[in-house]
């Protein structure tokens, strides 16, 4: 038995507003299909993010579907769970037309059973089902994303309770603490790993975008956790190539970063790297102590950069009278590299910068989790609201990220004091504002209570009234 595990494709994302870049997380998930294809896999699992947004545009549906056609003609079967980035709480999402297109099965919980060559369900509750993909002997389970507080609830383990006795293999989009360190998601993880659900022979992971495995020797549990990482690279973070200069001969060096992008051939539950061929990516630090003195060093460091290549490049130091991030637009203008931009630690007095940020860059992981909690469904968030409030004292209570909170960007305004040191990340206005948030809630919800005559139990305490309510 032999198959590919591909995460966080999302396709359709243009990184950095550039068109190119559409391309490119297309070209990487058409080679990673292709190569699959050719190794001749029995199926293939996309675990969550196939999409970098819910509601894909028609072009990135047509090109989704343009290269799902490729196993869907060898009969290999795709199966799929939707991420964080492309779940939706409407009835219909993009993934039931490719499903009823025939070229994906998604697999979890649904209203309607499923049964054929590739798919079986189970009957839960009244219109809910576990549906599941098989291929063969083996069974393919999974779930799509959810926050932690959904999978955790009190005393109840959902993943426990519903994948309890199951074998084969168990597809997730969710953060393991495990394997979350040094990645963003290090302190926004979803789930321990003691939580995780034993007895499957495979964890075909998706959610952190660097490549990670736990072999079952490390973690006690019956199979390997893997999770192949997105395939192109969509944070500076996942840099190809790093520029620094030497402390010792003030010369900058290119170093190789070692971030393979691709996805995993499992044979025998044994997991393979298969590279893709992601765009180059560098992460250059430039340091001065004038303008003169970071203007020569970005020139001195241009050509080291590749044409094809991605290039942030972050300058840092003390200034006086600071920069402003367009003073250093002209001296790349000819460089021929593909894309690249300027990103401002500078101290001193305005940083300015040109750049509008992308959710993505403005808030840090933590906070970025926080709003996918606050972004469900009304009538859902309402109802777990208990819930909520304890995973978010509970999230207090153990500490908040530190290092999260360190801003990554410049902002559009001029900032004086920012990135100075850990006193202003201490200081930070939007870490001040989060612990607020839940006693603001808490009122709503007890007026709530108030109105209703006969008030719900406030926490659903079983498997069985977690599948009552809300959405799958
Ligand atoms: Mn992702």
């Amino acid at each position: 038995m032999k198959f590919a595990h591909i995460a966080d494709v999302h396709l359709g994302r243009e990184q950095f507003n550039q068109p190119f870049r559409y391309d490119d997380y297309l070209g990487v998930f058409r080679e990673a299909i292709e190569k699959a294809v050719k190794a001749d896999v029995d199926f293939i699992l996309i675990a969550g993010d196939l999409f970098h947004v819910s509601r894909p545009s028609p072009r990135t549906i047509r090109d989704a579907v343009e290269v799902l056609e490729l196993p869907r003609r060898k009969g290999i079967p795709v199966f799929t769970i939707e991420g964080n980035h492309d779940k939706t709480i409407r009835e219909t999402s993009v993934f039931d037309l490719l499903e009823h297109l025939g070229l994906v099965y998604t697999i979890g919980l649904k209203r309607e059973p499923k049964k054929g060559e590739f798919q079986e369900s189970k009957k839960l509750s009244e219109n809910r089902y576990l549906v599941w993909g098989k291929v063969g002997d083996l069974e393919i389970h999974g779930l799509r994303h959810h926050t932690r507080w959904q999978l955790i609830r009190g005393d109840v383990n959902v993943l426990k309770a519903l994948f309890k006795g199951k074998r084969g293999i168990l597809m997730l989009h969710q953060a393991i603490d495990y394997l979350a360190k040094d990645t963003p998601y290090q302190d926004a993880f979803d789930l321990r790993l003691g939580e995780l659900p034993d007895g499957f022979s495979y964890y075909a992971l998706g959610h952190i975008h660097v490549r990670r495995t736990a072999e079952p020797s490390q973690t006690g549990l019956s199979g390997p956790l893997v999770y192949p990482g997105s395939l192109e690279r969509t944070d500076v973070r996942e840099a190809s190539h790093l520029i620094r200069y030497s402390a010792r001969d003030r010369k900058p060096k290119v170093m190789e970063n070692h971030e393979a992008k691709g996805f995993y051939i499992v044979e025998d539950f044994i997991p393979e790297f298969v590279e893709v061929h992601a765009r180059p990516f560098y992460s250059v630090r430039v340091e001065g102590s004038s303008k003169a003195e970071l203007r020569r060093k970005v020139e001195e460091v241009s050509s080291l950069i590749p044409r094809d290549a991605i290039a942030v490049i972050t300058l840092e130091g003390v200034v006086k009278g600071g920069v402003s991030l367009a003073e250093f637009n002209d001296l790349l203008k000819d460089s021929g590299i593909r894309y690249y931009t300027f990103r401002s630690r500078v101290v001193g007095e305005a940083v300015l910068s040109k750049e509008r940020l992308s959710e993505e860059e403005l808030f840090t992981e933590w906070e970025k989790e926080l709003l996918l909690h606050l972004r469900v469904d009304p009538k859902e968030f309402s109802e777990g609201l208990s819930e909520f409030v304890s995973w978010l004292i509970e999230r207090y209570r153990e500490g908040i990220p530190q290092k999260a909170v360190v801003p990554k960007g410049t902002p559009k305004i001029p900032e004086a004091k920012r990135g100075e040191s850990a006193e202003v990340v201490e200081k930070s206005p939007k870490k001040a504002k989060a612990p607020e948030k839940p006693p603001k809630m808490k009122p709503e919800k007890e007026k709530k209570h108030e109105k209703k005559p006969v008030p719900k139990p406030k926490n659903p305490a079983s498997l069985d009234a977690w599948l009552r309510r809300g959405k799958p």
